[in-house]
């Protein structure tokens, strides 16, 4: 753990000595040679890390080189509270993160947290890439606090719970189990309320605590459960979708703000097509993570009926939905 610390403060080193450096030399600084340091929580090869290194790649390429995008996957610099927290500093540029993490820093984004609020993924497809969507993206780049620019949505499909117990054929089954959520008390609550103990953690923490029995299980779409290894010991995976939590990408607000408006501009642009590219990367993923979880011999129930589990986080939703009753409906009617 500790090596870890240190490994992470060596490679963010350099570029908190690059932001130091441009913060001293302003207008020379637009036109400065740049590499943005981006950090995913996901190995190399899966969609979100694909689609921002060939985001950089178009970037190099628009600017002959003088942009350029480094990526650190598979957790180098930490969790995701980690990344927010670089970027928001300028220890990083980039940081790939779930609305799960970034709820806690942007409140509005929590719309996007509550169970079951999209009907399917469709429906989640459609809200990002409306005007619902763009609200949102609008409302972390003006947060006052912030420090960040959204720059575009990543799709993260489903979250469906899985264990290394006995499989969860309904909603009893949860009863008592340890299970990690994302860090953020909405998920705690939702997880409880389901009849388990939710466990807040970083998603660094997770593949060990689930390993050691720190935890009985967690939830997570079928690529992070396959790609980031969770298979290897939790043999039980049961479709729950009962978040749809979709993903940012966002810019630290201190290296934007030393930027011209036209690599402002061009960063949007890429960023949009990163979203577009990360969809159809993200569909191909789903179906090897599904086939590949086949082949591992993971069970993997399906729920004849999930009114149960949308029944019992009702809770939930009065605590935290009365605060976003309008954005809600607008949700709702989006077809
Ligand atoms: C993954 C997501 C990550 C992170 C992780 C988690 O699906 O891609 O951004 O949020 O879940 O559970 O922490």
């Amino acid at each position: 753990m500790k090596q870890n610390h240190l490994r992470r403060r060596q490679l963010l080193g350099g570029a908190l000595g690059a932001t130091a450096l441009l913060g001293s030399t302003s207008l020379a600084t637009a036109q400065a040679k740049m590499t943005f340091k981006a950090s995913d929580v996901h190995p190399e090869g899966y969609p979100t890390v694909t689609a921002v290194e060939s985001m950089g790649k178009k970037l190099s390429a628009a600017t002959n080189g003088r942009l350029s995008v480094q990526m650190y996957a598979a957790m180098q610099l930490g969790g995701e509270k980690e990344a927010i927290e670089q970027a928001q500093i300028g220890a990083i540029a980039l940081g790939r993160v779930s609305v799960g993490a970034l709820g806690p820093v942007v409140d509005d984004l929590n719309v996007f947290n509550l169970p079951f609020l999209f009907r399917n993924t469709a429906h989640a497809q459609k809200v990002m890439d409306g005007a619902i969507g763009q609200e949102l993206l609008d409302k972390v780049t003006n947060h006052p606090t912030a420090g960040l620019v959204a720059l575009c949505w990543m799709d993260a499909g489903a979250r469906s719970m899985y264990d290394t117990k006995h499989a969860i054929n309904s909603i009893a089954d949860l009863k008592g189990l340890k299970v990690r959520v994302m860090g953020n008390p909405m998920f705690v609550d939702m997880m409880n309320n389901l009849g388990g103990n939710g466990v807040a953690m970083g998603y660094d923490q997770v593949f060990t605590a689930l390993q050691t029995g720190v935890v009985d299980g967690a939830e997570n779409n079928p690529p992070s459960f396959v790609f980031d290894n969770h298979f290897q010991v939790a043999k039980f995976y049961t479709l729950t979708e009962h978040l749809i939590v979709p993903e940012m990408l966002v810019f630290s607000k201190r290296i934007w703000n030393q930027l011209s408006k036209d690599d402002q501009a061009l960063l949007l642009k890429v960023g949009r097509e990163a979203q577009a590219e990360e969809r159809v990367l993200w569909n191909q993923y789903e179906a090897q993570a599904l086939e590949k979880m086949k082949a591992a011999g993971i069970n993997v129930v399906t729920l004849a009926d999930k009114k149960p589990f949308q029944d019992a986080v009702k809770p939930v939703w009065d605590k935290y939905g009365p605060k976003y009753a309008e954005m809600i409906k607008r949700i709702q009617a989006v077809q």
